[in-house]
């Protein structure tokens, strides 16, 4: 399990979160598969980037751990582009567009499970391998997904805004838009965590549309007509910086709890300020990093990443911990002048081959 909480303690002593031991990065990047294929060094190749969105603190992360991966290793080149607002419509022609631009091979965040799958299914019969990262399709034709265990953050939020509200009382989510792989799964596995506890009534979810304006309007909507509500969980950036947002707005900082999915700039002041008490961050980084390790491997040995699926970690960060440096590595960035290559690799995040997803 790549999230962990350590049992029993506070939300307030809740850490981390890496999976496994580390071989150093110069085994990463020097070690056998990588002495094999020296003779094709020194072609260069071009791995292009589509975001789920742009001017999300969460995929500029990711951009600048694929980019730093690309560095270390010398013969990629990293494009990254995306929608500006979350859409398959929207996401489609750039996909289509890219592969017109022949790149070696592609990272994507697919902005629906199944709408994305002929797309994706075109690409890839076009000659473009294409590797899934952060959300995923109803599918098995992608190369591989690396990605956080959504349904496992998920169960993480409900236990630690259970014991924000002291196990009792209403919650509510407040979600993106239907159809997202890991906001739905972040979805499913709050609500299947917090029905264990008698005395917290689950009261509904409503979808933002990934704007963190309309996610505050549901939120102080909700507080008028539920003024008994006590926690709120915020399934992405957008969707947790609005529920701040409107907590703020109904004068309810401190009395209403917030655990807020994501840890963007804006997420950060929150949980200073108190509007929100809990960040899970995901680590997007090495989401970034995997992934263009992975491609580098399969494009210059020809052998796909076995298995499928790779899980980085996810980090719980409150008040108390924010200021440990093992924590604050795990804020997101707005741009990657900060950014230091981590020692993960790929073999450490693989996930079980039965956890592979099936069409
Ligand atoms: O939570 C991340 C990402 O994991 C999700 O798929 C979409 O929303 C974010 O990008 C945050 O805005």
């Amino acid at each position: 399990m790549s999230i962990s909480e350590r049992c029993g303690a506070k939300a307030s002593r809740r850490t981390i979160v890496k999976a496994g031991a580390g071989m150093t990065l110069a085994a990463t990047l020097f070690g056998a598969g990588h002495l094999g294929t020296a003779a094709r060094q020194d072609k260069t190749y071009r791995i292009a980037f589509i975001q789920g969105v742009i001017g999300d603190n969460f995929y500029i992360t990711m951009d600048c751990g694929a980019r730093a991966m690309a560095d270390a290793l010398g013969n990629i080149t990293i494009e990254t582009q995306g929608p500006e607002r979350w859409g398959q419509e929207l996401q489609t022609p750039i996909l289509n567009a890219v592969v017109q631009s022949k790149p070696d091979a592609i990272m994507i965040a697919p902005n629906d499970t199944t709408g994305m799958i002929a797309p994706i299914k075109a690409a890839i019969d076009a000659g473009v391998p294409v590797l899934c990262v952060d959300t995923t399709i109803d599918s098995d034709i992608q190369l591989a997904d690396v990605s956080t265990d959504n349904v496992e953050a998920g169960r993480v939020a409900a236990r630690g805004l259970a014991e924000a509200i002291g196990e009792k009382g209403q919650v509510f989510i407040v979600n993106t838009i239907p159809g997202i792989s890991t906001t739905d799964q972040r979805s499913q596995g709050f609500r299947e965590e917090i029905a264990k506890f008698p005395n917290i009534e689950f009261v509904g979810e409503e979808f933002s549309n990934n704007d963190a304006n309309q996610a505050a309007a549901i939120v102080s909507a909700k507080l008028q007509s539920d003024p008994e509500l006590a926690g709120i969980f915020g399934t992405n950036l957008f969707s947790a910086q609005g529920a701040a947002a409107g907590v703020r707005e109904q004068g309810k900082v401190g009395q209403v709890k917030v655990v807020s999915f994501d840890a963007g700039p804006t997420q950060v002041q929150d949980l200073k300020s108190g509007a929100a008490d809990i960040l899970i961050a995901q680590h997007p980084g090495d989401i970034g990093q995997i992934a263009v390790q992975l491609l580098h491997d399969f494009l210059t040995t020809g052998n796909p990443p076995d298995p499928k699926k790779y899980v980085t970690g996810a980090t719980v960060i409150t008040k108390e911990n924010i200021d440990d440096p093992a924590v604050a590595r795990y804020l997101y960035l707005s741009d990657c002048a900060n950014y230091k290559l981590s020692d993960i690799t790929p073999q450490e995040v693989a996930a079980p081959a039965e956890a592979t997803p099936t069409a």
